[in-house]
């Protein structure tokens, strides 16, 4: 370690602005490898004693119920083919609006390739040639939509990056080290809520829900919840990361890392712990018609209108009540200022 703060911050800026510019001179990094040609016949008599060996049983806590293997293979068909295949319709459909669409919280405007790349289905280098491809041959010019998603896939790089060159934040560490002294809250009641999807506020809890039955989230809400629990209920990020890591089909440790030390606002990414997502804007601006949270919150499917997004306060108390749809456990103005000081003091000491 040893750097000042600025120092690890030049870091970062180098590290991410390089991305293109380093392929763009070094144009072999995309060259995608031959594939192997097949083992010779008789390997398997020579490694018997490989392959005679039993595969041992997952342990319990990493097992899956049959309903959930099925769905998840029905969702995430494995294997190289469906993941070219996939690849391939998103850049012809749906890519060239990327830019635009991506934020969308209801349909499927991102191409959920993050299973593939997590296990390996599918490299980064395929993926941005075939992008490279589909845009006139270009990384970082001509249409937005490509440009916008390329810079995505460069994220994922990056975060391994750090992982490489900061190798303490998979210690149980964040990446900036001031925040250590941090004072979290380890109310189980409000961990739970979080986790189970049942906090009162109807843009954390339907992300939470897809969460636990699709076992993927979207990008917008991963960034909604992460700041939830580690601002406004002021809970240990490394819990959430934890959670999320036990969940996601596409869980990737350094990725999760840097998305939780984004949210938390203790990672390498210039958030300033001061910005706080506001759930209610949240949840206005990127499901501005309740759909994403009807689909994932069935008490709520009847509220219509505006008061989708905060039944209790918008006058759909009956019907919220009604069907058990709990009150917010917390008032997001008061969290807020909690957080602000919390951070502040350790932001201050530094
Ligand atoms: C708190 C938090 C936790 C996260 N945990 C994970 C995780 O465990 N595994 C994971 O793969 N991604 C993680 N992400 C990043 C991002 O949310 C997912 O990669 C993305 O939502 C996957 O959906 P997609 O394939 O449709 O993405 P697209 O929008 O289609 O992007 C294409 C690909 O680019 C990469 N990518 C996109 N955004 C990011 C990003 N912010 N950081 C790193 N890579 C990115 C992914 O490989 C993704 O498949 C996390 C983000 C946050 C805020
Ligand atoms: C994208 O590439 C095409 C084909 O080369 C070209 O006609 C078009 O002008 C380019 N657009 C931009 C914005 O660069
Ligand atoms: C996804 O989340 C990251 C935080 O990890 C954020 O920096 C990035 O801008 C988000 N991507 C999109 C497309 O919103
Ligand atoms: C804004 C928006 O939600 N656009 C599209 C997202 O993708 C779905 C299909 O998965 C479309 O129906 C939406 O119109």
């Amino acid at each position: 370690m040893g750097l000042s703060s600025k120092q690890r911050m030049i870091l970062v800026l180098l590290l991410q602005g390089n991305w293109c510019a380093f392929l763009k001179e070094n144009p072999e990094y995309l060259e995608v490898a031959d594939e192997p040609g097949s083992n010779p016949g008789d390997a398997r008599k020579h490694f018997k004693g490989l392959f005679d060996c039993k595969v041992p049983d997952a342990p319990d806590n990493k097992r899956l119920s049959e309903a959930e293997k099925k769905r998840f293979r029905q969702m995430y068909p494995e294997g190289e083919h469906e993941a070219l295949r996939r690849l391939e319709v998103f850049l012809e459909e749906k890519a060239k609006e990327y830019d635009d669409l991506r934020n969308m919280l209801s349909g499927r405007n991102t191409s959920v390739l993050s299973p593939y790349f997590a296990s390996g289905a599918l490299s980064a280098r395929t993926a941005v040639v075939q992008a490279q491809k589909a845009n006139k041959g270009q990384l970082d010019r001509n249409q937005s939509g490509y440009m916008s998603w390329i810079s995505e896939v460069a994220w994922r790089d990056f975060y391994k990056h750090v992982l490489v060159h900061w190798p303490f934040i998979c210690m149980n560490k964040c990446f900036k080290p001031e925040f250590t002294d941090l004072e979290w809250s380890y109310n189980q009641g409000h961990f739970k809520a979080w986790s189970e999807g049942k906090t009162g506020f109807p843009i954390v809890d339907a992300a939470m829900r897809q969460l636990n039955h699709a076992a993927w989230m979207h990008n917008r809400t991963r960034m909604v919840v992460s700041s939830f629990l580690s601002k406004d209920l002021l809970v240990d990020w490394r819990r959430g990361e934890r959670y999320f890591m036990e969940h996601l089909i596409d869980g990737d440790f350094a990725s999760n890392h840097g998305g939780w030390g984004f949210g938390s606002s203790t990672g390498v990414d210039p958030q300033p712990y001061f910005r706080i997502f506001n759930p209610l804007r949240q949840s206005e601006r990127f499901d501005p018609d309740g759909e994403y949270i009807r689909h994932w919150v069935p008490e709520l499917r009847d509220v219509e209108g505006a008061a989708i997004h905060d039944p209790y306060g918008r006058g759909a108390e009956d019907v919220a009540e009604k069907n058990g749809y709990p009150r917010p456990i917390i008032d997001h103005s008061e969290s807020r200022d909690r957080a602000l000081q919390n951070y502040k003091k350790v932001a201050q000491r530094h």
